[in-house]
């Protein structure tokens, strides 16, 4: 293996809060079921599961001026963050196992904070179907899984904007989106206007993976903390069922694993994200199964012929 991964914990986090479908709360289960953990110890990680988190239960409330479930959803995310900051503060790699979308809140959050205080760049490669960049103004439905990169870049309630009580955790230009094929009417609007740097799908097919992804992975260097949030339903529905909210034309096999590969090949992915994955509308386990043979691409797994 050309690079030595730093350990890793695994922290499951059993909510679909900011979905609107039940199921992502199953996630953390069926990607260990699916072999996460072996998988990565088989590539010779060191991996501690750190079990999961304990927040409030999902009460299925419709929304309220435009968010639904928002106090437990912040609740969730304080969590998320207090968990991976432990982590990250330890020297650790954390892989946040969501739980649905809103979870990226949290988890960069923390990872912000951490470059802040270690000196570090940040990038965040944000592999999904939709630019989740919402608020409680244009949102078509009041699901928060909808919001964080807004929430992220400062814009949305103040209890997700001021996560950590030190304000907005990022500005647009640290974010990369990679696959995106759906975004909503008012949402384009605003991603427009603050100039999120989005590969999606018709640039994809137009350029080609390999190029995208070498634009989205452009300038970083060994300052760079590299954090990778995968909604699973970046993939094509095809291959990856198992989510709530498939949106047909995403990345195929191949493409995937070329997505995963290039960043490997960067050798900076230092946290990780796997959120989105609903074992109720998936049969066998098939989604939680392909995301575990990506993360371990994401590790390395396709690389032997450049040692
Ligand atoms: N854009 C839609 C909304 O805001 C659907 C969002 C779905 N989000 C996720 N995460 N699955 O990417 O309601
Ligand atoms: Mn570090
Ligand atoms: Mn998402
Ligand atoms: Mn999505």
């Amino acid at each position: 293996m050309s690079r030595q991964y730093p350990s890793v914990s695994l922290i499951g986090a059993p909510t679909d809060i900011g979905a609107g479908h039940q199921g992502a709360r199953l996630g953390p289960e069926a990607l260990r079921i699916a072999g996460l953990g072996e998988a990565l110890v088989a590539r010779g990680v060191d991996v501690v599961d750190r079990g999961n988190l304990d927040g409030p239960r999902n009460p299925w409330q419709p929304p309220v001026d435009g968010y639904r479930h928002l106090n437990e959803v912040a609740t969730w995310n304080r969590l998320v963050m207090d968990a991976v900051r432990a982590e990250l503060r330890d020297g650790r790699m954390p892989i946040l196992l969501g739980g649905d979308h809103c979870l990226g809140l949290g988890s960069i959050t923390a990872v912000a904070r951490h470059c802040r205080e270690t000196g570090k760049k940040l990038r965040v490669i944000w592999l999904d179907a939709h630019a989740d960049f919402n608020t409680s103004n244009v949102t078509p439905s009041g699901n928060i899984h909808g919001m964080p990169v807004a929430c992220l870049c400062g814009i949305g309630p103040r209890t997700l904007t001021h996560l950590d009580g030190e304000g907005p955790a990022i500005t647009p230009d640290v974010i990369r989106q990679i696959g995106i094929r759906s975004v909503d009417q008012g949402e384009k609007r605003l991603v427009k206007e603050h100039g999120l740097d989005i590969y999606d799908m018709r640039y994809i097919d137009e350029v080609g993976m390999k190029r995208a992804m070498a634009e989205a992975l452009d300038g970083l260097d060994a300052d760079t903390h590299l954090h990778v949030s995968f909604d699973v339903d970046f993939l094509d529905p095809s291959i990856a069922p198992g989510v709530g909210t498939t949106v047909p034309g995403g990345p195929n096999y191949r493409e995937a694993q070329l997505v995963m590969e290039m960043i490997a090949d960067t050798g900076l992915m230092a946290s990780l994200d796997i959120v989105e994955l609903n074992p109720l509308l998936d049969k066998r386990n098939r989604t939680g199964k392909l995301a575990v043979d990506l993360v371990e691409s994401l590790f390395g797994k396709s690389t032997l012929m450049r040692d």
